[in-house]
């Protein structure tokens, strides 16, 4: 079974929950075309979030979530809003979920994890977590240490719960390749970067549009907080910062609030602008219901042009 079935939609597509961007009119165009969309939370309180909920709910009457970052100090309360709101399903990132997910079950709310890991999953499983996103390497933001294509097919051998792919999917052949490594869904950020519906700066969304494969880098691997971002000057400093053995103190307060800069200032050179490795391959503007057509299109005629020409 595909996750749209399991989760009731038309599509077997998730925006990813992405901090400052993933916003109430993002996430209600999402399910309004057919997949599901998700508030991030991010690191903002409870307050802002019910205000985003709300305006969610006058966008659409289809089925959104909320996705939350589980290092913010806001979690509990956060937490406690999604129950109270009776929201159907969270998926939940940098982080472990585990200790909310018997109060989140009681309010009916299904819990999707990301995870990096196999035995993450297996904890998660074991918690009540109903569906997992297994995200690779590739995609952007606070990422783990495995990709996709080696991530997705073990996470999958290794529970019995639906398996959401995601990181470096940006098409109808990522779909595909995600369905072929036994997964039942995907999960799509980058590519929704672009969405006509998606408020990032203009300058944000222009480095987007213009990257090239190798513009991403990976700041933090020495700091144990790993994140991939579109190079810029912001990036080059930090790098050189964790070479010269500063304190971790200094290294996070030179990148603090820097993802607002990016997203909220348009500030591409000291902003921290989160993309995956597959910014190049988002080209244009476009409505995000018809981001879904069209990669669910192209999906269909791949599995099915391929599908035949690969029998041996
Ligand atoms: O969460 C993400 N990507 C994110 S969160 C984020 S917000 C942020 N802002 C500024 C600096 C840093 C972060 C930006 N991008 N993706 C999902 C994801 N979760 N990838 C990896 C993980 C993960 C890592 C550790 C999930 C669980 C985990 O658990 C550790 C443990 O065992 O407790």
């Amino acid at each position: 079974m595909n996750i749209s079935e399991y989760f009731g939609v038309k599509y077997p597509i998730f925006q990813g929950g992405m901090a400052w961007v993933a916003e109430a009119g993002l996430a209600a165009a999402v399910s309004n075309g057919g997949g599901i969309g998700f508030i991030a939370a991010g690191s903002a309180n409870a307050d802002w979030l019910r205000g985003q909920i709300k305006s969610a709910r006058e966008l659409t009457d289809k089925k959104f979530g909320v996705n939350v970052m589980m290092m913010s100090p806001e979690t509990a309360d956060v937490m406690q809003l999604i129950c109270d709101e009776k929201i159907p399903i969270i998926t939940t990132g940098a982080g472990n979920p585990g200790k909310y997910m018997d109060e989140l079950k009681k309010a009916g709310t299904k819990v999707v994890p990301v995870v990096s890991n196999v035995a993450l999953a297996i904890r998660l499983v074991r918690s009540g977590a109903s569906a997992l996103i297994a995200e690779g390497q590739e995609g952007g933001g606070h990422i783990g240490e495995l990709t996709t294509m080696a991530l997705v097919p073990q996470i999958v051998d290794a529970v019995d719960i639906p398996v959401i792919a995601a990181g470096g999917i940006a098409d109808g052949r990522g779909v595909a390749a995600a369905f072929m490594l036994g997964a039942s869904g995907v999960q799509l950020g980058t590519r929704f970067l672009s969405a006509t519906e998606c408020r990032i700066s203009r300058e944000y969304k222009d480095k987007i549009l213009k990257a090239k494969d190798s513009d991403t880098v990976v700041t933090g691997r020495n700091t144990g907080h790993p994140v991939r971002v579109l190079k810029n000057k912001l990036t080059k400093e930090a790098l050189n910062m964790e070479k010269e053995d500063v304190s971790l103190e200094e290294y996070e307060e030179f990148l603090s609030g820097t993802l607002r800069k990016a997203v909220v200032d348009g500030d591409v050179d000291y902003g921290s602008m989160m993309s995956g490795q597959i910014a190049s391959m988002v080209k244009k503007e476009q409505p995000a219901a018809e981001i879904i057509t069209e990669i669910f299109a192209e999906a269909k005629e791949v599995l099915k042009a391929r599908g035949e020409s690969f029998l041996w």
